[in-house]
């Protein structure tokens, strides 16, 4: 029998130590922006605004928490020693782009979290989740086990959720998690297609690969997934991303495709192998036909897609056909913001486009979509969740004012350093904690 069930989006609210540091090569924007001086209040305003004006739109809206930064447990296992202070002394001095990497906020992509499957697709019926190992960059392969924690802790009915750690972290399995990894289906409560799109196949050299920028996600990493949350083979589909898109700068499928429901969007650069993609999830789809709706490089060449992060929106159900919620970028864009009024004009799928302005966060090469895990759960499990992190009026009015009493309204990277910052941020978590009524999850409460 079919069970009702929904897409739930959790956002990643911004930290406090939003910043600019250049960490991201392959990622355009966070290079381009290397520097810039950053608003982590307003950042974390933004994200909150865009959770709110969805909520309000009645969709199921919850809330991950940023992780603590500077960490200075990961400090410590590279040799920094002494208290906090001298720790913080010693990188700074040293290895300022160490400090840089541990301080970055870039747990509010949540999109990169982790993978899940719903329990219509597991063989266990239970959802799947398996924190991504982020092993390409150093400052994101420390997000996991904190995310582990925090998923753990949202979703800890063992009788309904089910959760993996991270896998090896190694390039061979290398695994960026939801950014990767599209869910076709015709109700959220009947079983899918997943679909797992990776850069490259670490175990065959002669395969096809990138040639500039690296490829994060491996075939390999994909595959242990699928078997992890035991998915039927005959409901899945690995599909290649096309090698001269990341070294167009995609260096997420989700920069340049969105699915939703029976919905595939995406731009006809994505896919090494597009028309086998399409006849492989068409042969696996039951209970809908595949709508594909297919952007042209002649409509939107590649770098207006990667500038605009058009792809990066999210696709959302209404009552009357699909949402497509984009970055205010997208109307700065003239290819895009002609392709969008056309696209709305079309009579497919897509029957609306709203702007939502996520700058803080798109500077660093994070639209709407990064900003977002998707978990489609059914009406048994979103009673079974923890509660307290889904947005309502309450907390969002409580979560603002907490950024207002909490973060700074400018950070530079000599600010880095100050373990007065630190402090401020260990506070702020541990009020979060409260707030959100998580227990301890992050290293300085245990
Ligand atoms: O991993 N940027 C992130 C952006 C992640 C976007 N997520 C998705 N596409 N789902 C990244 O490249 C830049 C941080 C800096 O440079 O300060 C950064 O980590």
């Amino acid at each position: 029998m079919v069970k009702h069930a929904v897409e739930a989006n959790f956002d990643g609210l911004v930290g406090p130590t939003h910043n600019y540091a250049g960490l991201s090569w392959g990622n355009v924007a966070s290079k381009s922006n290397v520097n810039a001086v950053s608003n982590p209040r307003e950042a974390a305003l933004q994200g909150l605004a865009k959770m709110k004006r969805l909520a309000d739109r009645g969709y199921v809206q919850g809330i991950l928490p940023p992780h603590e930064r500077p960490h200075i447990s990961s400090l410590k296992s590279l040799g920094f020693s002494g208290t906090d202070a001298q720790v913080l002394e010693q990188v700074a001095t040293t290895s300022p782009s160490i400090l840089a990497a541990v301080s970055s906020a870039s747990s509010m992509w949540t999109a990169n979290a982790a993978t899940v499957s719903p329990s219509a697709d597991t063989s266990d019926h239970r959802v799947h989740f398996t924190p991504a190992n982020l092993s390409a960059k150093f400052h994101r392969s420390i997000e996991h086990t904190v995310t582990g924690r925090t998923l753990k802790s949202i979703f800890a009915d063992e009788g309904y959720f089910a959760h993996h750690p991270a896998l090896p972290s190694v390039s061979h399995f290398g695994d960026e998690g939801a950014a990767n990894h599209t869910r076709l289906c015709g109700h959220y409560g009947e079983p899918g297609v997943e679909l797992f799109v990776y850069g490259q196949a670490a175990f065959n050299e002669q395969a096809p690969a990138p040639k500039k920028y690296p490829a994060r996600q491996t075939l390999e990493a994909s595959q242990a997934i699928a078997r992890l949350h035991g998915l039927k083979d005959s409901r899945v589909v690995f599909a290649q991303q096309n090698p001269a898109a990341i070294d167009a700068g995609v260096f997420h499928n989700d920069v340049i495709a969105v699915g939703n429901g029976n919905t595939l969007f995406y731009h006809d650069m994505a896919f090494l192998n597009e028309e086998q993609v399409l006849t492989d999830i068409r042969a696996r789809l039951t209970g809908a036909e595949l709508e594909a709706v297919r952007v042209s490089n002649a409509d939107v060449p590649l770098e207006d897609a990667v500038a605009s992060y058009l792809f990066n929106s999210q696709l959302l159900n209404t009552p009357d056909g699909m949402l497509l919620a984009v970055p205010g970028e997208c109307r700065e864009v003239a290819s895009v913001s002609k392709y969008l009024d056309k696209l709305q004009a079309a009579g497919g799928p897509i029957t609306a486009v709203e702007v939502f302005d996520v700058k803080q966060s798109m500077r660093n090469g994070g639209g709407p979509a990064c900003l977002r895990l998707r978990v489609v759960l059914n009406d048994d499990e979103l009673q079974a969740m923890h509660r307290g992190v889904l947005l309502t009026d309450a907390l969002y009015e409580r979560l603002t004012t907490w950024v207002e009493a909490h973060y700074r309204s400018e950070l530079t990277h000599d600010e880095l350093a100050d373990p007065m910052l630190l402090d401020e941020v260990r506070k702020a978590l541990d009020e979060l904690t409260g707030i959100l009524g998580l227990g301890s999850i992050y290293d300085f409460q245990m």
